[in-house]
């Protein structure tokens, strides 16, 4: 039963649903919990046979994630949070996804869950005033909203290489990884792509691997995880303090609270004072203490330059081959502005006699043969590929999606020189469809979780106030949607992060309109802007009961 015993919103419409929800991963489900509190009958379509989005599909051998396990949780019920036991200091993907299906039994999420359903057009009806939802298999359904919590980073992408169908042996990407697991006992295994997906999966893989082969296109910033059982003396005191630990988080710029921020510049330091700063960030562990360092690292490219020789240095000490570390030096951008990347012995892997590196940017993969892969002078023999080649992020979700306005303009039109959004929460022109952590928004630069709980609160809270006063349509305007995507614009150009070819970017696309995707001016001051647009009576929007122009 509700909670609320509220009218159902817009029942007397006819609709299937009140409300519609793209995906059951974390966003979706919370989507789900939220909105029935409302009384609103809600579903979301989940394309897996499972929920968990990104912990569904990502099980590839060593997936954890880089957020702390007791950050990288949901927090919107106290007793959840205080009885959940986390083992390590970094939630594996079994873990993660055992927590988040305890959450849908204890919360009863299930029910308003369809399954192994791909959702693949959208379309507003304006007379209506209602979505319509079709399916791939072609079934339809209504709403007058809908909510997208399709999620960043699930659209996997494997490169176009000539010749990969004629590959005989066996071919995985991370993000799709089998549920039954891969033995690679006494195979030749080739790796391609060195992110956070290869750089956690290649020590696992060279475990079992006879040879492993991995193929990097860019060397990446790498920094030590450190993982660790968790102390039960610290979370006794973490839990103590968590719902005001929670609160804390929205103040920061990551959505994480407990790390001081800097006071000071990089070059104000002098240079054995740095190296002792930034030795101590090593040894702790994690990315956002060390990026906390000194308050420049991402503005100013000297500064940046002391952190990242830095890691270069720790590179060249760990790894024996002197051509493999060089190598394994990056050099083509800013550290940290393409995600900082978390190890557990990976430079170390590179000591072990049957793994080897490729340097794709001196000798590229010219095509995929069917016993291997040939790059511009060399032939490898390989009984397995492994693509850690990443994701169309940000926006490939939703443009897999035909989402479009009867009569009126479809997203893909909208985007064609990358996402424009207002407040990576609506876009203008398109009533009435909610995203959860879209483009221009902090999302993908904050502890996901938080971001998500915020975004899904304000919907509801706009929702609800939808259903006090009778709006059955919310449309954010253009004007709106023009000074945020400026301000998104400019916030990052102040910023070194632009310099690098990251997913941020889209660069790692071809083709794909390089635009910075993320909002990053920081939680806290997003958290602000947001509260201040419904303090003036959600600034930026036009709430009507009437078809009005956008
Ligand atoms: O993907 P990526 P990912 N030929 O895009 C290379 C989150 N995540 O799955 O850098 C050759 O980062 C590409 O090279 P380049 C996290 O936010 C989190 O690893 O484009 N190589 C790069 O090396 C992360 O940032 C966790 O030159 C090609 C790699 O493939 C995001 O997901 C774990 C290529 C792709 O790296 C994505 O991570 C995993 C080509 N044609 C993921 N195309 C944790 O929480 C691409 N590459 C720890």
């Amino acid at each position: 039963m509700p909670d609320d015993a509220a009218s159902p919103f817009l029942s007397d419409r006819g609709a299937d649903f009140d409300v519609v929800i793209v995906g059951a991963g974390v966003a979706g489900l919370y989507a789900i919990h939220r909105l029935r509190k409302m009384g609103l009958r809600v579903r979301a379509y989940e394309t897996g046979d499972g929920v968990g989005g990104t912990w569904f599909w990502n099980r590839y051998p060593g997936c954890r994630c880089d957020v702390e396990s007791l950050e990288y949780s949901f927090s919107f019920d106290e007793d959840l949070q205080q009885e959940w036991e986390w083992p390590e200091r970094y939630g594996t993907q079994p873990e993660i996804l055992k927590y988040v299906e305890h959450v849908v039994e204890r919360f009863d999420l299930m029910r308003d869950v369809q399954l192994n359903t791909r959702i693949a057009a959208a379309e507003f009806d304006e007379d209506a005033l209602l979505w319509t939802l079709t399916t791939a298999s072609g079934e339809r359904v209504t709403a007058p909203v809908c909510i997208m919590a399709a999620g960043n980073l699930s659209t996997p992408r494997r490169p176009d290489y000539p010749g990969l169908d004629a590959f005989t042996g066996r071919c995985y990407h991370t993000g799709l990884w089998p549920k039954e697991g891969v033995d690679f006992t006494g195979l030749r295994v080739g790796v391609v792509g060195t992110g956070s997906s290869g750089v956690q999966s290649i020590p696992h893989i060279a475990a079992q691997a006879a040879e492993l082969t991995v193929f990097q296109r860019t060397a990446n910033f790498i920094l030590p995880a450190r993982n660790h059982l968790h102390d039960p003396e610290k979370v006794r005191r973490h839990k103590a303090v968590y719902a005001e630990r929670r609160r804390a988080a929205y103040d920061t710029p990551f959505g994480i609270a407990g790390y001081p921020p800097p006071t000071k510049k990089a070059l104000e330091a002098g240079a054995e004072e740095r190296h002792a700063q930034y030795e101590a960030k090593w040894q702790e562990g994690g990315s956002i203490s060390f990026l906390f360092s000194y308050t420049d690292l991402l503005q100013d490219s000297e500064a940046n330059e002391t952190a990242a020789e830095f890691v270069r240095e720790k590179i060249r000490q760990t790894v024996k081959d002197p051509v493999t570390a060089e190598r394994l030096c990056p050099d083509n951008h800013p550290i940290g502005t393409k995600r900082l990347i978390l190890d557990t012995n990976y430079f170390e892997t590179y000591n072990e006699p049957h793994v080897s590196l490729v340097d794709l940017r001196s000798t590229p993969i010219e095509t995929i043969t069917p016993r291997g892969i040939r790059t511009t002078d060399a032939e490898f023999d390989l009984d397995a590929i492994v693509f850690a080649t990443g994701f169309d992020a940000m926006t490939g979700a939703m443009l897999a999606i035909d989402i479009r306005v009867k009569d009126g303009v479809t997203l893909e039109e909208q985007w064609t020189g990358g996402p424009r959004t207002y407040l990576g929460l609506m876009v203008a022109g398109v009533p009435n469809l909610f995203m959860v952590t879209g483009p221009q928004s902090p999302g993908v630069k904050s502890q996901m979780i938080l971001s998500i709980e915020m975004h899904v609160d304000w919907i509801a809270e706009c929702l609800e106030r939808m259903r006090r006063n009778g709006q059955r349509r919310i449309v954010a305007t253009a004007k709106a949607q023009e000074n945020w995507v400026d301000h998104v614009r400019e916030v990052a150009e102040a910023t070194l992060y632009p310099q690098a070819n990251s997913w941020y970017m889209g660069a790692n696309i071809p083709g794909k309109p390089r635009v910075f995707m993320p909002y990053v001016g920081g939680v806290h001051t997003y958290k602000k802007v947001c509260d201040e647009v419904v303090a003036k009576g959600y600034e930026g929007f036009v709430l009507s009961g009437e078809k009005v122009g956008a």
